[in-house]
């Protein structure tokens, strides 16, 4: 089946930031071909960003592999004990962020498992290290799963447990452990994680006491467009009462060396998903092709669909790339200013709020 003319004229006519409701999002995913869907996001785009793209210099680190969870997309994480767990020490990170200090680096990306082993310290310890050596660079760090993990561990509140990390150190959440929120899914897919109202609820307390987070979306594995769409609507239903979203991040799942051994999503798919996220989240300014668990093409081509935001160039990255995602360890800031523009578009250099930065 295909649109029929009205909803294809609609598509068509959708004006700047004009806002979809979930039952013509729905007819769009089952029925509209990829070119209407792209077509209509990239206006969207080039409406908001021109034909600008953004990245930013960033590092990753992943402190500890070691995880009390056992997510079933999840290749990364290791139980206490397995011969392949690992959990930095501070000595180790302290080496990691002094190993690439003549970098410009601008943003730290900082997440784990859930290590039950970690005192409270450790991570103060983490972000006054990342602080102290790194004062140009944001800290984004730990997502909602680790928060209500800590709060839990240290006898805290989440919103004192927000308020200790931030006074060491911390400057915003990423997006991860959303996954997606349908609470059915998630009994499937990851059990132990906290619910989908929690998450939302954690990022709601972030925004709420002025610190800006990330969303994402794993997608391309159980669910379908409704539980994607429900997905979306919330968080754009989030950010119109509690407003903090910087940038939303559709994550296509990846399955080697994972429990859920179905192949991910196609091209087209992910293309799809990149349009539907520009078109539904009209009140989240920026859409990640992220390109390490993308690939660099893929992610070219979502700038096409949407996407306006490549991340960076990364480098420490384990989590997609222990579930066998193909593309390469890092890019150099010259590497991804060329990936933007062969794709046509032009590079942006960004701090992690999306203010530009001088070349
Ligand atoms: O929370 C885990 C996902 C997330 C797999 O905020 C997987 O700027 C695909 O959230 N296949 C971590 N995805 C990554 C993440 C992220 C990445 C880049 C930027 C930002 C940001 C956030 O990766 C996890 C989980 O949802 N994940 N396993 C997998 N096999
Ligand atoms: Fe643990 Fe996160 Fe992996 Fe789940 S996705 S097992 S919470 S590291």
């Amino acid at each position: 089946m295909s649109l029929t003319p009205t909803a294809l004229r609609r598509l068509r006519g959708l004006r700047p930031g004009e806002r979809i409701d979930v039952d013509f999002a729905l007819e769009l995913a089952r029925y509209a071909s990829v070119h209407d869907l792209g077509e209509a996001a990239l206006r969207q785009r080039r409406a908001r960003h021109g034909d600008r793209a953004y990245f930013v210099v960033n590092q990753h680190i992943n402190y500890t592999n070691i995880c009390r969870n056992a997510c079933r997309f999840c290749a990364y994480s290791k139980r206490e004990g397995d011969p392949d767990g690992y959990t930095l020490s501070l000595d180790e990170v302290e080496a990691r962020l002094l190993e690439r200090l003549h970098e410009p680096i601008r943003e730290l990306h900082i997440v784990g498992g859930l290590n039950p082993r970690l005192p409270q310290e450790y991570y103060l310890e983490m972000l006054r290290l990342c602080k102290r050596l790194r004062p140009e660079a944001t800290v984004k760090a730990f997502t909602a799963v680790e928060i209500a993990f800590f709060a839990e561990a240290w006898g805290l509140s989440e919103a004192d447990t927000l308020r200790t990390l931030r006074e060491a150190g911390l400057d915003v959440l990423p997006g991860g452990g959303a996954e997606v929120f349908d609470s059915g899914l998630r009994q499937q897919l990851c059990p132990d994680k906290i619910s989908g109202d929690h998450w939302l609820a954690l990022h709601a307390l972030a925004h709420r006491l002025g610190m800006p987070t990330n969303a994402t979306m794993l997608f391309g594995h159980l669910e379908g467009w409704e539980e994607r769409i429900a997905h979306l609507d919330a968080l754009r239903r989030l950010e119109d009462e509690a407003p903090g979203f910087m940038c939303f991040i559709p994550l296509p799942y990846q399955s080697k060396n994972t429990e859920l051994t179905i192949p991910g999503p196609s091209g087209e798919d992910i293309l799809r998903t990149v349009a539907l996220c520009r078109l539904l989240l009209d009140n989240i300014t920026h859409i990640k092709a992220y390109w390490a668990f993308m690939g660099i093409k893929m992610a070219q081509l979502a700038l096409w669909a949407g996407a306006d935001d490549l991340d960076g160039t990364i480098l420490g990255e384990r989590i997609g790339h222990a579930a066998g995602a193909s593309s390469p360890e890092a890019l150099t800031v010259a590497e991804i200013r060329a990936v933007i523009r062969v794709a046509g578009f032009t590079p942006v250099q960004r701090d992690t709020m999306f203010r530009p930065i001088a070349p």
